[in-house]
């Protein structure tokens, strides 16, 4: 697992919510059996990764305290982990993050980056474990109105490039280093779409990219229907698909997403097809050089 961060890829990470409220799948594995048994599921549909989270990130979720966050994700991570299921923990709380390697999880998913836990890079750094930084401007009650950005890849771009620099300057090793444009957070559907078309820009900062695009609302609001009433969460699986094989064509090194098999079967197709790589292109089709990508 030491070696996930510098595997050739895809990865795919399945996305396991222990929570009553996550958008998409909130309240479904509350239940211990049933998150366990969901968790060997991803796994066998092809999950590199099941992500474990505690806590809800739906824009305009309240916070829950860190027992409550622990208690839900601990005993499914103990038990995923013996199983031989490798276990990403979702969270922003150093005291959680530290349990959960305790607990057998090998990766940390930070959505805030480093930012909200100033003691997140001492644990990751002690554990020498990998570090999923995400783009992240503050919690889900205030993310909406964070959403401002001059432009938001080169904005996002020079953001994630300075939690970077400070996990760095924590101690942590390069190698460790995932980043994440964290769609969906503090982001319009529009900067979404401008995130997912110019994601070549983000991978200057040097770093795998993970792409976390699974069913969110900017993809519910692209299917609506004539009425403007949004695809509901389920449907959008196709979509999600889509945005998967874009992105890793696109040179992502790993995707989060809620229907493992679906992407997995996706990305195989890829594969067999020789790995196709998208050349960004400018709207009269031109393709765009490295210098003016990175603008
Ligand atoms: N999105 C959510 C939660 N955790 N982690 C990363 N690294 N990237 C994401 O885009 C991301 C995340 C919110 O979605 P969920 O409610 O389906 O978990």
């Amino acid at each position: 697992m030491t070696d996930l961060v510098r595997a050739p890829g895809p990865v795919v990470m399945g996305v396991l919510n222990v929570t009553p409220d996550s958008f998409s799948d909130g309240g479904r594995y509350a239940d211990l059996d049933a998150a366990v048994g969901h968790g060997v599921r991803l796994r066998e549909d092809g999950a590199d990764l099941v992500d474990i989270g505690g806590e809800s990130t739906r824009p305009g979720a309240d916070r829950v305290d860190a027992a409550t966050e622990a208690e839900r994700v601990l005993p499914v991570i103990r038990e995923l982990s013996a199983a031989g299921v490798p276990v990403s923990i979702d969270t922003s709380r150093a005291r959680v993050a530290e349990a959960a390697l305790d607990a057998g999880a090998v990766v940390v998913n930070d959505v805030s980056g480093g930012l909200a836990d100033p003691d997140m890079a001492r644990v990751v750094r002690d554990a020498g474990c990998p570090w999923v930084l995400m783009h992240w401007r503050g919690h889900s009650r205030q993310m909406r109105d964070l959403a401002s950005y001059t432009d938001v890849v080169t904005d996002v771009r020079a953001e994630l490039g300075q939690r970077v620099d400070a996990a760095l300057a924590a101690g942590v090793a390069a190698d460790r280093i995932v980043v994440d444009p964290g769609l969906g957070f503090a982001k319009t559907a529009a900067h979404n779409w401008e995130l997912s078309a110019r994601l070549p820009e983000l991978l200057h900062l040097g770093y795998p990219l993970l792409f976390g695009a699974s069913r969110k609302s900017y993809l519910g609001r692209l299917l609506a229907a004539a009425d403007g009433t949004p695809r509901p969460t389920a449907q959008r699986e196709a979509a999600t698909v889509a945005t998967s094989v874009l992105a890793v064509a696109a040179g992502a090194w790993g995707v989060r997403v809620h229907d493992v098999r679906a992407t997995a079967d996706a990305l195989a197709v890829w594969t067999a097809t020789g790995r196709p790589r998208l050349t960004p292109v400018r709207p009269d089709g031109t393709p765009v050089d490295r210098e003016e990508a990175i603008r």
